[in-house]
């Protein structure tokens, strides 16, 4: 077979299954084009894409803007390896830092492998500045985390798949309760080697599960109490998801200030991935204040891609779209005329229990067993009626759109996903 035949979509499958690791279930659909909040399969049908690859794709496919600044770089200069300065990277570093409210940035490739250099940079934190004895730290996360997939950080995860005969494990983390300050106080009161409290502002693959208003500033307070460093993973959460800049927001350059009723906090450690480049090429970032940053010498941590100037200009081009599309005041905006929309029907289903989120970050829960199917058989049907989700956590389905949709195109989509919701109404 020759390399630019077209497939089909079942050739396509197939070829994955014989020939690729069986990492992932896909939903039975291949797709080969994209722009803005639409998606094409290889038989020319097209769909709302209503998962943004794990809203890596906040600005839209293949945005123009995102795209060319990619091609263009790559036709100049794409990798110089950190032994050597580039051009872009100072540039990118200077316009991230201004843009979410940090003195320094740490960049990196993939949303894991900024996790962990977040646990990196505190555990040293906690030994230099902190005063830690050596090798006693200890990271507080939260039950039902998803942070990644490396070594170190499934060891702190519940999931038993996720899991599974990858031990040994790495030690210094204490699992507490999601949304519950009290037990966060408690870990911290009674532990003195407590260096960091790693969080995510809504738990994703927990379900969507966006915790009381007040939690996130409280935590942060309790951690300035005991001086441990507040990590928010935001690689989910961040540029404009949920209907601002950032869910945790702090000092941000955010426009859209009160865009919600939950308070502000700003982070000692940001974690960023996905949306930071609109889903067009692989970058995270950490950022951090110096007072934190500082410890980071020569030969510490590092990666051989991460800070490359394609990735510099990529992700410069893809948070002026943010800013200059509106995207937080559009995901918020959406997402309330979304759950409005959705709540209507859901007064009078009896296969639908509750629709939750914030901004364009939303699920439904669906009315059966946590080991039913019909979670996944309304994705089908949904795939069927011209519209892209997956469900998450059996009985759970995600809907988390591009950004830059409009109310005419958000309200066509409410009708696929209420008529196909009818289909399964006893
Ligand atoms: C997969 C979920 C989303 C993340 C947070 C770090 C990472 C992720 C908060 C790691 C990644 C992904 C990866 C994806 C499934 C997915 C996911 F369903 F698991 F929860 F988005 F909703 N922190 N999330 O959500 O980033 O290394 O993947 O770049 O297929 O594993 P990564």
């Amino acid at each position: 077979m020759a390399v630019l035949d077209q497939l089909t979509s079942q050739q396509a499958i197939d070829l994955e299954n014989k020939y690729g690791a069986h990492n992932y279930q896909p939903l039975p659909v291949v797709l080969t084009k994209g722009e803005g909040v639409f998606v094409w399969d290889v038989e020319g049908k097209k769909y709302y894409d209503f998962l943004s690859a794990y809203s890596a794709v906040n600005q839209g496919h293949c945005h123009p803007k995102i795209v060319s600044a990619m091609v263009q770089q790559a036709q100049t200069l794409t990798l110089t390896s950190r032994a050597f300065h580039n051009d872009m990277l100072g540039k990118y570093e200077k316009f991230a830092c201004e843009f979410f409210g940090f003195d320094k940035l740490l960049p990196m490739n993939t949303g894991a492998e900024a996790v962990e250099t977040a646990l990196k940079l505190c555990r040293k934190w906690a030994y230099e500045v902190k005063g830690i004895d050596e090798n006693q730290a200890e990271i507080v996360v939260c039950e039902n985390n998803f942070h990644g997939r490396t070594t170190t950080i499934i060891s702190f995860s519940n999931d038993a798949v996720a899991r599974e005969n990858f031990g040994p494990y790495t030690n210094g983390f204490i699992k507490i309760e999601y949304d519950n300050l009290k037990a966060l106080e408690e870990v911290l009161k009674s532990n003195p080697n407590v260096a960091g409290f790693l969080v995510e502002p809504i738990q994703g693959e927990a379900g969507v599960y966006v915790p009381g208003d007040d939690y996130l500033a409280k935590a942060k307070a309790l951690c300035e109490t005991y001086n441990v460093l507040f990590i928010a993973d935001e690689v989910q959460t961040g540029i404009a998801r949920t209907g601002r800049l950032l869910a945790t927001c702090g000092n941000c350059s955010c426009e859209n200030k009160n865009c919600s009723e939950t308070p502000e906090v700003k982070p000692d450690v940001l974690i960023l991935g996905k949306a930071i480049s609109g889903g067009v090429y692989p970058v995270s970032a950490v950022l951090a204040n110096d007072e934190v940053m500082k410890v980071i010498k020569p030969g510490n941590h590092g990666s051989t891609f991460g800070g490359n100037p394609v990735a510099a200009a990529v992700a410069m081009a893809a948070l002026e779209v943010v800013r200059d599309e509106n995207l937080a005041k559009n995901a918020f905006e959406l997402g309330n005329l979304f759950r409005n929309e959705l709540n209507k029907y859901i007064a009078s289903s009896n296969i639908v229990k509750l629709v939750r989120g914030k901004g364009l970050l939303n699920a439904i829960v669906i009315n059966d067993t946590e080991d039913s199917d019909t979670a996944w058989n309304i994705c089908l049907a949904l795939r069927d009626n011209g519209l892209l989700a997956k469900p998450t956590h059996g009985n759970i389905i995600r809907f988390a759109p591009p950004l830059v949709m409009t109310k005419e195109q958000l309200l066509d989509c409410v009708n696929i996903i209420t008529k196909t919701l009818k289909q399964f109404e006893n």
